[in-house]
């Protein structure tokens, strides 16, 4: 118990890390260390008398971010030692340091027998006054005789306050779906969703990349005409997949957006992040995409159940311009690193787009060179 209060604790400090777009934190705001005691432990001797740890927890990671009356709450993919995952509530005065989890996990309405595991949620809090979570929901595919062989789907539930949650009918789609995230306002009159349509369960295959669908009643959503907004491309750092993080940002010059990119490598998948930008008048129209990946795993957040992957389901802009962005590392922990959305919106107009060849990169440099000679000392 001593142990999991000085973690919670622990103050975190800035990491030395430096690239002018954001800053790290020394810390992870959140591993399986944190997981409360009474949650893994029986603390009854009688039945206890080894004091063993009943129910392990093995990660804690992709988390949906948002701000309620001036703290700041995740709601964290935990992973059990049995490997399903669950969400449960940590919270935080200030978003940096202090998260500790609720009492008890999340209780989702157990509305589908066949659903196996769930994981990744997405909050949006909508302008229609709900608090919107969704999720994906995994179950084996029955009509696959490959033990391994499963389906996603996206799951979706709406609160006020992240204690009590009703589930709405999982999202209807032609494909599966994974990464699928609720826009804030209406488009349209509409609801409007980031989609990720994907031909098998890990494979995006012929899904093009980002989509977006309008859906006529969130009660029965379904994808009716979906349209990719943003796409993969070849030797780039989304070739393989890509998937929308949390709901874009609303800023004076555009819908900011979070994402991730993932390419192959003789090591395996490698996840990075990426930032993009939409339109204000029209979200389906890309303003800015900066060549490359925003943020790249490092250090330890290299290492971990899957390695050489960063995620990230979660940010928050506080009142003052402010945003954590709330990462996982390696499917492992979960981190936070600060910027401003001016920083954010900077990078996104300035840093050069991808000019897809080598020649393009060097060229970029040359200018980069040239520019900066007036300003080099002699
Ligand atoms: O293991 C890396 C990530 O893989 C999946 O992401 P995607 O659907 O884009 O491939 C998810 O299972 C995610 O939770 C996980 O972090």
């Amino acid at each position: 118990q001593k142990k999991v209060e000085k973690l919670i604790s622990r103050r975190n400090q800035k990491a030395d890390f430096y690239n002018g777009i954001y800053d790290r934190y020394e810390y992870p705001v959140l591993t399986r260390e944190f997981a409360p005691v009474h949650w893994r432990y029986d603390l009854n001797e009688e039945t206890n008398p080894y004091f063993m740890e009943r129910l392990g927890i093995n990660a804690v990671m992709n988390s949906g971010a948002i701000e309620l009356d001036g703290k700041y709450y995740l709601v964290v993919r935990v992973e059990g030692n049995d490997r399903k995952s669950f969400f449960a509530v940590a919270e935080s005065e200030n978003g940096i340091d202090g998260f500790h989890f609720w009492d008890y996990p999340v209780v989702l309405p157990d509305t589908c027998p066949e659903e196996t595991n769930v994981y990744d949620m997405r909050l949006t809090k909508h302008e229609d006054g709900w608090i919107y979570g969704v999720f994906c929901s995994e179950s084996k595919d029955q009509e696959n005789p490959d033990l391994s062989a499963a389906v996603a789907a996206a799951g979706i539930v709406r609160t006020k306050d992240l204690k009590t949650w009703q589930r709405l009918p999982d999202l209807k789609s032609p494909s599966q779906q994974r990464n699928v995230v609720l826009h804030p306002e209406f488009v349209n009159g509409k609801y409007a969703l980031y989609t990720r349509p994907q031909d098998g369960f890990i494979d995006a295959g012929n899904g093009e990349g980002i989509g977006w669908a309008l859906i006529d009643d969130i009660c029965h959503a379904e994808i009716k005409e979906e349209k990719i907004i943003n796409k993969r491309f070849y030797h780039t750092i989304k070739e393989v997949k890509n998937g929308e993080g949390p709901h874009p940002i609303k800023t004076p010059q555009g819908w900011l957006h979070l994402a991730h990119g993932v390419r192959g490598c003789a090591a395996g998948l490698r996840y990075v992040l990426y930032l993009y930008m939409t339109s204000l008048e029209d979200p389906t129209q890309i303003i800015a995409e900066p060549a490359g990946y925003f943020m790249a795993p490092i250090g330890e957040e290299r290492i971990g159940d899957v390695s050489n992957v960063l995620f990230s389901n979660g940010w928050i802009e506080d009142d003052n311009g402010k945003v954590y962005i709330y990462y996982a590392s390696s499917d492992t922990r979960l981190h936070v690193a600060e910027s401003t959305v001016s920083q954010l919106v900077d990078y996104c107009l300035h840093t050069p787009t991808d000019g897809f060849r080598s020649i393009e990169s060097v060229k970029r440099i040359i200018t980069m060179v040239n520019h900066n000679k007036q300003y080099l000392k002699q």
